[in-house]
């Protein structure tokens, strides 16, 4: 309800999670402030009463300091690390099993997406490489593996109907993994202040049917679109970067 609509398989993990943490914190919110009313209420000044002054460091004091302390830790702290651990689980396990995946190479730069397929031949630095300039089209129901590496300074890729988003820097290769489960035009916006332009960086992804994507992908090729050398190969680049 809070959110753009999701539309990626694994987004529920991330939302489930955010209202988590949201609603486990709103009930120690509440319960903080209705003790520290009722405290400030019972215990306001009243006639005939002495102020009684203490420094909190009786033992049922500090008893009562640590076991609020252990049940908040557990009860927020460390149930939002299990549920993140399964949800990261969730998001990275199906990208590393993911079968098939499409690799898609993102440079951005001051302030545009730079974009690149490898082609038919499924290799990059090659004559038939795709590439475009914020514009990325995709299958759907496939998985999607993308390897970013920024031109200039850090900027952020960020498709918020898929609940993702990952730094991209310069000479550093990162990655990012999300896969569609329906068809429609969505918003790649950069997520971290770039420069002065950083607000009009917009890209547009379109999630396509696999035959609907084909064609899109044979036309870009044969427009020849990928003669510009900025790929990089996806294992030698993870391994320059090791
Ligand atoms: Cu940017």
């Amino acid at each position: 309800m809070l959110f753009p609509q999701n539309i990626s398989k694994s987004g529920e993990w991330v939302d489930r999670l955010f209202y988590l943490g949201l609603i486990l914190t709103s009930i120690a919110f509440v319960l903080v402030i209705a003790t520290l009313i009722y405290f400030l209420i019972r215990y306001r000044c009243q006639a005939n009463q002495k102020a009684y002054y203490t420094h909190g460091d009786s033992k049922k004091a500090i008893g009562l300091t640590l076991a609020l302390a252990i049940i908040v830790f557990f009860a927020i702290d460390i149930n939002l690390a299990v549920h993140d651990h399964f949800a990261w689980e969730e998001i990275w396990g199906r990208a590393t099993n993911a079968k098939n995946p499409l690799q898609i190479e993102v440079m951005p730069e001051q302030f545009a997406w730079n974009i690149r397929y490898a082609g038919n031949d499924g290799i990059f630095g090659t004559a038939d490489d795709v590439a475009t300039i914020n514009e990325m089209h995709i299958p759907v129901n496939r998985p999607i593996n993308v390897a970013l590496k920024s031109k200039d300074v850090i900027h952020s890729f960020f498709i918020p109907n898929f609940r993702i988003k990952q730094d991209a820097v310069p000479g550093l290769v990162t990655y990012l993994s999300f896969q569609a489960v329906q068809t429609g035009q969505f918003d790649i916006a950069c997520a971290e202040h770039c420069g002065l332009g950083h607000y009009r960086m917009r890209g547009q992804l379109t999630v396509e049917d696999e035959a609907a994507w084909q064609k899109w992908l044979a036309e870009k090729s044969d427009e020849n679109t990928g003669t510009e050398n900025w790929g990089w190969q996806w294992e030698a680049a993870s391994r320059e970067s090791n």
